[in-house]
């Protein structure tokens, strides 16, 4: 008989059928003092996961429905699928009472709640759809989010509530439109993994308490860039290629997508890396609602995540748009980046 997991009012075994409306309660039973408003936030994000995924599912067949900038058959107008995905994450998210702003990949300021709706007492920061210029190619792409409590007075959300530290996170997750689309997210009490039922138009628990190997099998980085990183770089990445005979070589493996590459990692065990290079001085990856979100789940998970100097949650931002270097994945190896990278500031 598998074991059996209660919390709060609800009992479940690792075989129950447990939708991730009544997973995100569980979670909430576990609080009293819970207003439910962040529980509302998480519901109306799987809303939005479901209707994102049924866009990325047809994308395939632009061609016969018009690709994005031109008209389709029926003369509507294609619109790019990220600002397709960002317009339906506004949509769901702006209404609910729950957000005072919001902040996307896809837009330079800071995104109000309308004039009409209440405000909450979180802002959300998104990317709506990374990864998206390989949707043609029928790659995975993702949705990435992370959710602060407002720390500026006052109703309305403003930039300085997005301006803080990863470790002030409350929630975070990202979606993976993949052979199956799952959503991955964590409040605090571990990461949890629920996959789309298309049949029933459910996200069920899949991957409960997920857990990452210490020592990674797998290096995901982009070595087109080996000549213009700095030598601790090239001396970290020839150690996890196990050519310095300090460590056994990690398998490669780079598909060009964020959140592919990061969840196989985190299920897998690996290590994901985007150092500064001389052509980006800090990286490309965005810290608020990239790097941050991962970092949280990845650390949920048992793992840890550095830009080489300072862990990724640590950091203070200072604008919404800002990359920083990203290493993140299994513990033993990003320790080994944090030994070799500590004098490479
Ligand atoms: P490069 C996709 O454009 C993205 O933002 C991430 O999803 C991905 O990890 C990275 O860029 C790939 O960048 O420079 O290796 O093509």
């Amino acid at each position: 008989m598998p074991p059996t997991r209660t919390s709060g009012t609800f009992a479940h075994t690792d075989t129950s059928v447990v939708t991730i409306d009544r997973f995100i309660i569980e979670q909430e039973e576990r609080y009293p003092e819970a207003t439910g408003e962040l529980s509302g936030i998480l519901y109306d994000l799987a809303l939005a996961a479901k209707m994102i995924a049924n866009k990325v599912r047809r994308a395939g067949l632009a061609d016969i429905l018009g690709a994005a900038g031109s008209d389709n058959v029926q003369g509507e107008a294609q619109q790019k699928l990220d600002v397709i995905a960002n317009e339906i994450i506004v949509k769901a998210m702006d209404h609910g009472g729950r957000l005072c702003a919001m902040a996307s990949e896809e837009e330079e300021e800071i995104i109000a709640i309308p004039p009409q709706f209440r405000r909450g007492k979180y802002v959300l920061l998104f990317d709506p759809l990374d990864g998206s210029s390989n949707i043609d190619v029928n790659v995975p792409v993702g949705t990435i989010f992370s959710v602060l409590r407002k720390v500026s007075p006052g109703t309305e959300g403003t930039v300085d509530d997005m301006l803080q530290p990863g470790h002030q996170q409350v929630a975070a997750g990202y979606v993976i439109y993949g052979s199956s689309t799952m959503l991955v997210y964590t409040t605090g009490q571990g990461a949890h993994g629920f996959t789309l039922d298309p049949s029933i138009g459910e996200f069920l628990l899949s991957h409960p308490d997920i857990r990452i190997p210490p020592k990674g099998r797998y290096l995901s980085v982009n070595d087109a860039y080996e000549q213009h990183w700095t030598e601790p770089v090239r001396a970290l990445m020839r150690r996890y290629r196990g050519l310095d005979g300090q460590r056994e070589a990690m398998n490669v493996r780079y598909v060009g997508s964020l959140v592919a590459d990061f969840h196989r990692n985190l299920l897998g065990g690996g290590l994901f890396a985007y150092p500064a290079n001389t052509k980006s001085p800090t990286g490309k990856l965005r810290l608020l609602y990239e790097c941050n979100p991962l970092a949280f789940i990845v650390e949920q998970a048992g793992g840890a995540s550095t830009n080489g100097q300072q862990r990724t949650l640590d950091i203070v931002p200072t604008k919404l748009h800002e990359r920083a270097p990203y290493f993140i994945g299994s513990k033993d190896d990003v320790a080994i980046a944090t030994a070799m990278l500590a004098t490479d500031a």
